[in-house]
């Protein structure tokens, strides 16, 4: 009546002897295999490519406005009045104007040559137009024309 109940714990008690005993070797033959030289590589990485810090060999060339000493005389950028990428405002117009009315300067730059671009962005004097603003910059707005707006008044006096 017991029987299968106790051959099935020998069975078990066997198994469980025989995985217990198991490892002894198996174990041992993985643990003795197990190579743990870790490679010593690879640390010595480039040294290499200090490159050419320049100076040595100045090639001339033409004095460019670029902020460097392109013909190799030790000046940077001599006779350049102004270097490439600088910006000034500017106004082409009567700057007695400037700031009066629409009147304002704008914007130049310079290039490689040293020399000022267009002056971008300035509003020089234009003929009066009927806007309400002061065109050409001569403090009365929209004068001369047919809607005159009395601006003057005050120094009419
Ligand atoms: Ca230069
Ligand atoms: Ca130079
Ligand atoms: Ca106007
Ligand atoms: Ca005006």
């Amino acid at each position: 009546m017991r029987s299968p109940l106790a051959l099935a714990w020998a069975i078990t008690l066997l198994t469980l002897s025989g995985v217990a005993a198991a490892p002894g070797c198996a174990a041992g033959s993985d643990t003795i295999s197990g190579s743990t030289s870790s490679g010593t590589g690879g640390s010595a990485g480039g040294a290499g490519g200090a490159g050419g810090v320049g100076g040595e060999a100045c090639v001339p060339e033409d004095e460019l406005c670029d902020g460097f000493d392109n013909d190799c005389d030790d000046e940077i950028d001599e006779d350049c009045p102004c270097i490439d990428g600088d910006t000034q405002p500017c106004y082409s117009g009567d700057s007695n104007l400037l700031g009066i009315g629409l009147c304002a300067e704008g914007e130049q730059t310079c290039d490689q040559t040293g020399t000022w671009g267009d002056c971008e962005g300035q509003h020089l004097p234009v003929d009066e137009e009927c806007d309400g603003l002061d065109n050409d910059c001569d403090e009365a707005v929209d004068e001369e024309l047919d809607e005159e707006v009395p601006v003057v008044s005050a120094s009419a006096r």
